[in-house]
């Protein structure tokens, strides 16, 4: 979080985490192609040939306001690819909000584990635990004929209290749900952050 006082502006950053291919860069092309152009920035995306993400994803929002300050909301995603780690922890540090992004296809349910417990350990890494900085789940790709139902999925991957909701980002159901709840839990953290 980052706030100017002189400018009235407050920069609130926002990751979208998750394994190879399970929809986070879709989830930002979503956001971009469907809220008003005065109201965001251009997407940024350092892709590789075949589409992957390569770095980050960027997209700056601009929505509501918390008392007489503007926020500025960025929206990163991390390239879930499994060698980019050391990435991944790069874009996630200074978080003040997450939306793991799970692949609910059954057959990707070792690679969400797996990035989710790499999250997990990155958050704590960073003295942020995981109940400190707001974190939504996302069972994307609800879809697709292998999808596991949300109850399964939340049991398997131990989601515990975290909120989750359900996606499907390609036809961008799921994806302002997404968003408004994490902003709503980032503006909440940020106000006791503040105050
Ligand atoms: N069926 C289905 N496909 C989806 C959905 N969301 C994304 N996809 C597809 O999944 C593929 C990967 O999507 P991306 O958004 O590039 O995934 P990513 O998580 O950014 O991938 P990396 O950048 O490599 O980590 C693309 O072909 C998308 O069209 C969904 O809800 N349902
Ligand atoms: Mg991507």
């Amino acid at each position: 979080m980052h706030i100017n006082w002189q400018s009235r502006e407050i920069n609130l950053k926002i990751v979208y985490y998750g394994p190879a291919l399970s929809g986070k860069t879709t989830n930002l092309e979503q956001i971009h192609a469907r809220i008003d152009p005065r109201r965001r920035s251009d997407l940024v995306s350092l892709k590789t040939q075949g589409d992957r993400t390569l770095f980050f994803d960027f997209l700056q929002l601009e929505l509501g306001r918390i008392g007489s300050l503007t926020p500025k909301i960025q929206l990163y995603t991390v390239p879930g690819q499994s060698y980019y780690e050391a990435s991944r922890k790069l874009v996630l540090r200074g978080a003040d909000g997450v939306v793991f992004v799970v692949d609910s296809a059954a057959e990707r349910l070792t690679a969400n584990v797996q990035a989710f417990q790499d999250m997990r350990a990155h958050l704590a890494s960073f003295d942020t635990p995981l109940n400190d900085v707001p974190v939504i789940v996302q069972f994307n790709k609800q879809d697709l004929p292998t999808a596991l139902p949300p109850h399964v999925l939340r049991m398997l991957l131990h989601t515990d209290s975290l909120p989750v909701l359900t996606a499907s980002a390609k036809c961008g159901d799921g994806v302002f749900t997404t968003l408004k709840a994490i902003t709503r839990g980032v503006m909440a953290y940020v106000q006791r952050e503040v105050a």
